[in-house]
């Protein structure tokens, strides 16, 4: 094998968004106490590390991506105590927490920017970036990710502050040795308490381009990936903090960041970079993705997908990581997004699931996807509570979008969409809270849901964890090349994984139709893992997906 093995690339990462797992005490709102009952389930389904995302205190503009105290529980998800309650009985079944790490911005209610906007010579004032205006306009032409403009104006010391999300998510200042410091500081705290790493929010856009002249670009993607990402000094501050902190720990870190393309990837996780483990590939959630960014939706298809998979393999070669997902709190769940979520929705999920697990990379597994969950469709823009999607309701229906073509794309791409709680048994609100959750529960519950699937032999569930404990027993899957086959067949995304121990054939048909497939001696090959009831042979049914295993003496290597 050439690339170096390491604990965190066997192993396959679970995503918990909090507010959305399970509610413990009927308030709505999911918990930690929620998910100390469910460590068994997750324990049980055989994933090792679990993202956390954030539960620190927050006045929740972006759902606890707006931090005002890194050393708190917020008291909507319980108290410190139970925190370390979930993090022991997390190492006491082998499995591992990662926290995510927020720090490209604050919330502008904590202490630092309460301080910061107050005057110009506040000691504070330089942990955020301040600039004066032009004309009566802001410092300049960008655009925050949620819409409108990234400058906000504060009457009191006359100055705009930068905020490349939410206005109360103002941007921290990373020129400033102190708010480097202190971002150490608490990653230090976490890491004391026995946390085995952390996934970084937008890492990639944390250093500015500090001429902050215009952005003139075709679309929002381009603005992101040469203006607000990637400046040369975030490998600075990235190395520094290895340096500082990382370094000491055997822990693992997962970089998210818009902008990040394969072409850059290395510098982030490359072996002798001294920054990251991992990052996680985007580029494949971004094919959709017009201009305007999220709800300027583009059709794109699988060869597109394959691509991406492709050049990102071909980027890290065996010298850096990735983090492989399909899903997340950002984006439409995997099987309404890429599979067929009505007529095929068992089918899809599941082959879905063995490309996911047998990409080279390590997994992430979004919650829900081991049921199937699908994306929710709301009637009324009343069900939506993202920032995202009420500020782009906002700005399309003012220039004359209808309120249902809204709702529409809003339904394919909005991220409450996918963030509706987990749908645990049939009762009412899936079992998920014994009060009015923050955001509807979708009603297919009565049929998706984890009683079901724990019952039922051939679930999804069950289709997991099979895979997952294959590819925990065959490191090929893990470390092993990687080719593709058939790269220009629009539904059929056929590959090979080996090494000089074994080697596979993925094959997978990503339609509602049969499609024939050729691989010479097929026939002698032996299929471990398949979501049809198999006889082997080469015609794929819709959604079919098939693992082989390829016996010893009908290897090639090249
Ligand atoms: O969804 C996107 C844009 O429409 C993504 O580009 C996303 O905003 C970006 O990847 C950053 O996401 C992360 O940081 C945000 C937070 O809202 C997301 O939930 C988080 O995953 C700001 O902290
Ligand atoms: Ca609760």
């Amino acid at each position: 094998m050439s690339v170096k093995r390491t604990w965190w690339k066997e192993q396959v990462i679970y995503q918990i968004y909090p507010r959305s797992f399970n509610d413990s005490n009927g308030d709505g709102v999911g918990d930690i106490p929620g998910i100390i009952e469910k460590l068994d389930y997750l324990k049980n389904l055989g994933v090792d590390i679990i993202w956390l995302s954030p539960v620190y205190e927050s006045p929740n503009d972006d759902n606890g991506y707006d931090i005002s105290n890194y050393y708190k529980i917020h008291p909507e998800f319980g108290t410190m105590t139970e925190f370390d309650e979930m993090l022991d009985g997390l190492h006491q079944r082998g499995m591992k927490l990662i926290m995510d790490l927020v720090v490209n911005h604050s919330s502008d209610e904590h202490k630092w920017f309460e301080e910061s906007r107050k005057s110009k010579d506040n000691v504070y004032r330089d942990f955020y970036i301040w600039k004066k205006g032009k004309n009566g306009e802001p410092p300049n032409n960008w655009k925050s990710f949620f819409g409108g403009s990234a400058w906000e104006y504060e009457e009191e010391t006359g100055e705009y502050y930068l905020h490349l999300f939410s206005k109360k998510q103002p941007d921290l200042n990373w020129e400033n040795p102190k708010v480097r410091q202190e971002v150490y500081d608490n990653m230090r705290f976490w890491l004391e308490k026995g946390v085995d790493g952390f996934r970084m929010d937008v890492i990639s856009l944390i250093s500015k381009r500090l001429e902050f002249a215009d952005a003139n670009f075709k679309s929002f993607g381009e603005c992101v990936e040469k203006m607000y990402s990637n400046d040369p000094r975030v490998h600075e501050y990235i190395n520094e903090m290895y340096e500082t902190v990382l370094k000491d720990y055997d822990i693992t870190t997962v970089g998210e960041g818009p902008g990040i393309s394969s072409k850059v990837g290395l510098d982030y996780v490359g072996a002798d970079r001294e920054e990251l483990s991992m990052i996680f590939h985007l580029d494949h959630m971004h094919l959709d993705e017009g201009p305007r960014g999220r709800f300027d939706i583009l059709p794109y298809d699988l060869i597109d997908v394959k691509r991406v998979f492709k050049e990102w393999y071909d980027a890290m070669g065996d010298a850096g990581w990735v983090s492989i997902f399909l899903d997340n709190h950002d984006y439409a769940r995997l099987v309404s997004r890429f599979g067929n979520d009505t007529t095929y929705r068992v089918e899809s999920a599941k082959m879905l699931a063995i490309l996911l697990l047998t990409m080279r990379g390590t997994p992430c597994i979004y919650q829900g996807s081991e049921m199937g969950m699908t994306n929710v469709k709301f009637d009324t823009m009343d069900d939506f509570r993202d920032l995202e999607t009420l500020n782009f309701h906002q700005e399309f229906t003012n220039e004359g979008m209808s309120e249902t073509d809204f709702i529409e794309k809003a339904n394919k791409v909005g991220r409450d969409n996918a963030r509706t709680p987990m749908q645990w048994n049939e009762n009412d609100q899936a079992g998920f809270t014994t009060g009015e959750p923050w955001i509807k529960v979708n009603p297919n519950y009565s049929f998706i849901n984890a009683k079901a699937v724990l019952d039922a032999p051939n679930s999804i569930y069950y289709f997991y964890k099979k895979l997952l404990a294959f590819r925990k027993d065959n490191l090929t899957l893990v470390y092993g090349q990687y080719e593709e086959v058939l790269s220009d067949h629009e539904q059929l995304f056929i590959y090979r994984r080996w090494d000089d121990q074994e080697q596979y054939y993925v094959v997978l048909n990503f339609s509602d139709e049969p499609h024939e497939f050729q691989i010479e001696n097929i026939s002698a090959y032996q299929l471990v893992i398949g979501n049809y009831k198999n006889e082997s042979d080469s015609r794929l049914r819709p959604w079919e997906g098939r693992l082989y295993q390829i016996p010893i003496n009908q290897r090639f290597i090249t």
